[in-house]
């Protein structure tokens, strides 16, 4: 039986391009992060999910890959990166990697050999169809705007891309192509990594036929999402993946799946079935979007961020693991999301902490979150970078001509470059992340939220996050009591419970900037308790209410 270390694990996520440069050429790489390890093994953390960092012209900074088996010019050399693996191992710390394998950059050789005729031997390593009336094979939207189909003149042919035009999809019923990946997966295990995260890995397989989305509204492309998440042969693919190559490894593997539900997520976390150990789904991170999707603003109701999670602890109690999230380098920062990045800042980050790590399941905290880092406001749309932004205020704003400052402000709550402003090490210019300049802007409250801060505050964000960190280690019932939620209904607090044999942790969350309070049920007066963390100076015992200040964060230990 596989070792689970991957259940008692918490994992940092670094996006290389923003996290610490080295050569003060502006962009973030691996000699940089080398300089960080140890400011990383004083967080606590086990394990370090990597973003990718293999050869790429940046189209989408490293998700395009033009060569799986060498590292991008930006961030540095194979022996850095096998210095890195060193450093984090000697450290005691492991490293995963992001598999991204649904599609690859249009510049590496497999496609452009693919492209150059109908018949070259790498034709079908991506997804090409002539033409349908004149126009594309059929209407998907890309996620990245406009059509999923990319018109090549050279075969007169078009070829699919999910994503940007320069990500194009590889064809998974192509045995050959599997074996390629596998090949290239085995090519990183053999290096001694400990395994991967698999970039929208729910997308490689795609209904036959790619038949036309649905198009009530006559839009010009439309979403195709039925059609290629959690498609057909799935878990045949993963499975064999398993089989091929995973089964040979005591690595770990965590799925990233727009569109599974907790049904879904059982089949692919089932231990049983051999697929992955865990999934980051998108549910909670979907609740504020309206029904044109993310930039569609709506307001987040508590009430459905419970439901959600409820749904998904209980959903996996029995069966699968859950990954743990509230931001990554696709989503704003957590604290502005979710918190409040002004009054409450310090309390908020601390409280949306507390929440996440006492779930069950493995926390992950992306770069910047320790520190309570918080979007950003750039004045012009040219002083953003991501292509998934541009695209889409290009077409809204210059094709269909929509209000500016409607989109910016859509693009200040949800644009992606809100977690990929460089990270804030101290006060110094550009936040100390390069002497050049950086690639996107530093935020400019880098003055006041930055690490050297952070470090020398005893009662920092940092050194809270320090703490639940090591709670984890010393409590089982944290990594395996059974979830409950109290107050289910209540609109301005969260509280649940985990259970472990005798022993009880109340978790008590305001997520309100005013003062409110929790009626203790009968149940649970007069036991005794201890409180394990809190994010203020907390009284020792409760009776029969617990007054909760603005974002307070209580987690009593109840046996
Ligand atoms: O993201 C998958 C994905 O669907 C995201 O595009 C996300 O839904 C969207 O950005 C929300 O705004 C993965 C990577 O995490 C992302 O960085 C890549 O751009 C994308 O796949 C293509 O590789
Ligand atoms: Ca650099």
């Amino acid at each position: 039986m596989k070792k689970h270390w991957w259940k008692e694990s918490v994992i940092y996520q670094i996006y290389p391009r923003s996290f610490m440069d080295s050569n003060g050429d502006g962009i973030g790489d691996i000699p940089g992060i080398i300089t960080k390890l140890d400011y990383l093994k004083e967080l606590g953390v086990d394990v370090i999910w990597l973003s990718p960092v293999y050869k790429s012209p940046n189209d989408d900074n490293g998700y395009d890959i033009s060569d799986y088996r060498d590292i991008m010019d930006d961030l540095g050399t194979m022996a850095d990166w096998e210095l890195l693996l060193k450093e984090m191992h000697d450290r005691g710390m492991k490293l995963i990697m992001d598999l991204v394998v649904n599609h690859s950059s249009d510049e590496h050789q497999w496609f452009v050999e693919s492209r150059k005729s109908k018949d070259n031997p790498y034709r079908d390593y991506y997804i090409w169809r002539p033409g349908k009336n004149g126009k594309e094979p059929n209407n998907w939207e890309s996620v990245f705007s406009g059509s999923s189909w990319q018109y090549d003149e050279t075969t007169d042919e078009y070829y699919l891309h999910i994503f940007s035009k320069k990500q194009p999809d590889l064809n998974w019923e192509n045995p050959k192509l599997r074996q390629e990946i596998y090949d290239m997966m085995q090519f990183w295990l053999d290096k001694g990594i400990d395994g991967f995260r698999m970039d929208v890995i729910n997308f490689i397989s795609k209904v036959d036929g790619l038949p036309d989305a649905p198009n009530p509204e006559g839009k010009p492309y439309a979403s195709g999402s039925q059609f290629f998440m959690n498609g057909p042969k799935i878990h045949d693919y993963l499975q064999e993946m398993s089989r091929e190559v995973l089964d040979r490894y005591n690595a770990m593997t965590v799925g990233e799946m727009p569109g599974a539900n907790v049904e879904l997520a059982k089949l692919y976390t089932d231990e049983d079935r051999n697929e992955v150990n865990m999934i980051f789904q998108f549910e909670h991170v979907d609740l504020d979007s309206g029904p044109g999707g993310k930039w569609d603003l709506r307001p987040l109701k508590l009430t459905d961020l419970k439901k959600s999670f409820t749904k998904w602890q209980m959903g996996l109690e029995e069966i699968g693991w859950n990954s743990l999230y509230l931001n990554n380098h696709d989503q704003p920062r957590m604290v502005s999301r979710f918190g409040d990045d002004k009054e409450f800042r310090v309390e908020s980050a601390k409280m949306l902490g507390t929440f996440l790590h006492m779930l069950k399941g493995t926390p992950y905290i992306y770069q910047g979150e320790e520190i309570g880092m918080t979007n950003v406001r750039f004045d012009s749309i040219d002083e953003y970078k991501d292509i998934e932004t541009l695209n889409m205020y290009n077409e809204k704003v210059k094709q269909n001509g929509e209000d500016p400052e409607k989109v910016m402000e859509s693009i200040y709550v949800k644009g992606r470059d809100n977690a990929r402003t460089p990270f804030q090490w101290d006060n110094s210019e550009h936040g100390g992340f390069t002497t050049g300049t950086p690639w996107l802007q530093v935020n400019p409250n880098y003055k006041e939220i930055n690490a050297s801060q952070a470090v020398k505050d005893d009662n920092s964000i940092y050194h809270y996050y320090r703490k639940l960190i090591q709670l984890r280690k010393e409590h089982q019932i944290i990594v395996h009591g059974s979830y409950d939620i109290l107050v289910p209904e209540d609109e301005n607090i969260y509280v649940y419970t985990r259970t472990l044999e005798s022993q009880k942790l109340l978790v008590l969350l305001n997520f309100t900037n005013e003062e409110q309070s929790f009626d203790v049920p009968a149940d649970l007066q007069g036991k005794k308790n201890e409180i394990l963390i809190s994010n203020y100076e907390a009284s020792a015992g409760y009776g029969s209410a617990i007054p909760l200040r603005p974002y307070e964060a209580i987690v009593y230990l109840i046996q």
